[in-house]
């Protein structure tokens, strides 16, 4: 078995940001699955055009190829069964449900929050093509976008409410132990983290306290990249 992983970079190769490549990593460190990762600008479309496919991540698995982060899991899930992160194809069906909360609801106040640190972090060609891309994709420059952040903070804080109301009831997302819920919600926390040191959450919120217990419990996988300290402080709302 030989995992490789087209993993999204910024201007320095060691600087992994992408929420989809975080999930597969911390899923294939879940499963105890070594995964060797190849760093990749947003402008090198060239090195995965033999997947027919224009975004990251994307999987080889010896000689398979394997696009899309969830197809990426399900994949993984199949091959290799021994510590699942979703165990049968129902759970993995109502993690969709939660991934879709996640990206419907909680990414876009998180990504605005951080958009210009994004950007800011990525080599100039890559920095023309994330500012051209986005700026019409939202309708407004990314100064703005992240102008407002303290607005996008407590929208972000709106969004995590039942994450928030789930882990005053329990110890993790998926109930007693980690799972592909959690994994979920922290790749997007990997994401800003790995560009900004924007404050993001109460150090009060239930949230945060499961934040930092991902963070030991994923050891050096979260802490060898290039990233930043949450250094959050208390916010009101
Ligand atoms: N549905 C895809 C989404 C992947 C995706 O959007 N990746 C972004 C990086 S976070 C990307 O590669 N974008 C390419 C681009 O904007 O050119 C998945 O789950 O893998």
């Amino acid at each position: 078995m030989a995992l490789k992983m087209y993993d999204l970079c910024g201007q320095e190769p060691e600087r992994r940001f992408s929420p989809y490549c975080w999930l597969v990593k911390l899923v294939a460190a879940h499963k105890q699955l070594p995964l060797e990762t190849t760093p990749l600008p947003f402008t090198d479309k060239a090195s995965i055009a033999f997947a027919d496919w224009k975004q990251l991540p994307v999987l080889t698995d010896g000689d398979t190829t394997v696009v899309d982060s969830w197809q990426i899991i399900q994949h993984l899930e199949a091959q290799y069964p021994a510590h699942p992160v979703a165990g049968s194809a129902d759970a993995m069906g109502q993690a969709m449900l939660i991934k879709l909360c996640i990206e419907f609801n909680v990414m876009g106040p998180l990504l605005r929050s951080v958009i210009l640190d994004i950007h800011d972090h990525l080599a100039p060609a890559d920095a023309a093509y994330f500012r051209e891309t986005r700026e019409a994709r939202f309708g407004a420059t990314l100064e703005d976008l992240q102008g407002g952040r303290e607005s996008h903070r407590v929208a972000l804080y709106g969004a995590l409410a039942p994450f928030r109301v789930t882990l005053k009831r329990q110890a993790w997302l998926s109930g007693g132990s980690v799972g592909l819920a959690d994994l979920l919600l922290f790749a997007s926390f990997m994401w800003a983290r790995s560009v900004s040191d924007f404050q993001l959450l109460n150090a009060d919120d239930p949230v945060y306290a499961w934040r930092d217990a991902l963070f030991t419990q994923c050891g050096a996988l979260t802490t060898d990249s290039v990233g930043y300290e949450f250094s959050d402080a208390g916010y009101s709302v």
